[in-house]
């Protein structure tokens, strides 16, 4: 097996990866398949002395079989891979953590909902290009961009989506093991895109939990007050 994807750390890359491999594999062994046959046919028939060349029409049945099993491995790659496409870009779990990450020129903005869990209220917390998330939880992300199109890729989760002005595209990942990893831009948007970096920081609950309790000390507090205000109401 080759070992030059970055380690995977999400629940779906083992998938996508066996799909990488199965394509790698078919187009590597038919690379060989095609040379040797050139290779071979360029020493079977040089020329020879006295050896005549011959004309021919061709062979109908070895071109239908060309045709048909090429044909018949794209259908089958293309139903194997829309079933991880659907999984991955189309049936978008809710998510135990969501967050918000808008592309801008050269940076990856960060918004936490903050322990209400909803966006554009008074706990939102942006942090630039650091994306903390816990170990085992679905983040479900909603990616937006302020000017041009970037790629949002993080190559050990297996996860590669544009940003793109006026849309909000949702998209979604889970990590399986603690660590730092990194989301670089994927899609060459500017002079500063070769910077255009950020991290993602993978915790552990209990890491995640005091990482929480860092950035929104308030949030017992402001739970009671708001629960009590709803109990009033
Ligand atoms: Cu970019």
């Amino acid at each position: 097996m080759l070992r030059w994807l970055p380690e995977n750390v999400s629940t779906y890359g083992e998938k996508i990866d066996g799909i990488f491999y199965l394509i790698y594999y078919i187009t590597g062994a038919t690379f060989v398949l095609v040379t040797a046959l050139l290779v071979a046919f360029l020493v079977l028939y040089r020329h020879r002395p006295g050896r005549k060349a011959v004309y021919t029409h061709g062979n109908t049945a070895l071109e239908i079989t060309w045709t048909i099993v090429p044909a018949v491995i794209m259908v089958v790659l293309g139903l194997v891979s829309k079933a991880r496409w659907d999984e991955v870009k189309v049936d978008i779990p809710r998510g135990d953590i969501q967050v918000r990450v808008t592309g801008k020129q050269f940076n990856w903005e960060i918004l936490y909902p903050g322990p209400d869990g909803k966006f554009d209220t008074e706990d939102d917390l942006q942090i630039d290009n650091d994306l903390h998330v816990p170990v085992g939880k679905v983040v479900r992300v909603a990616l937006r961009s302020k000017d041009v199109i970037h790629s949002f890729f993080l190559p050990h989760l297996r996860l590669k989506q544009d940003t793109v002005p006026g849309r909000e595209i949702l998209t979604w990942f889970e990590a399986t093991k603690p660590g730092t990893y990194e989301i670089p831009c994927a899609e060459l948007c500017g002079f500063g895109h070769s910077g255009m970096k950020g991290t993602l920081y993978v915790h552990t609950p209990e890491d995640y939990a005091r990482w929480v309790a860092e950035k929104w000390p308030a949030q017992q507090a402001r739970l009671g007050t708001k629960s009590e205000a709803e109990a009033r109401g």
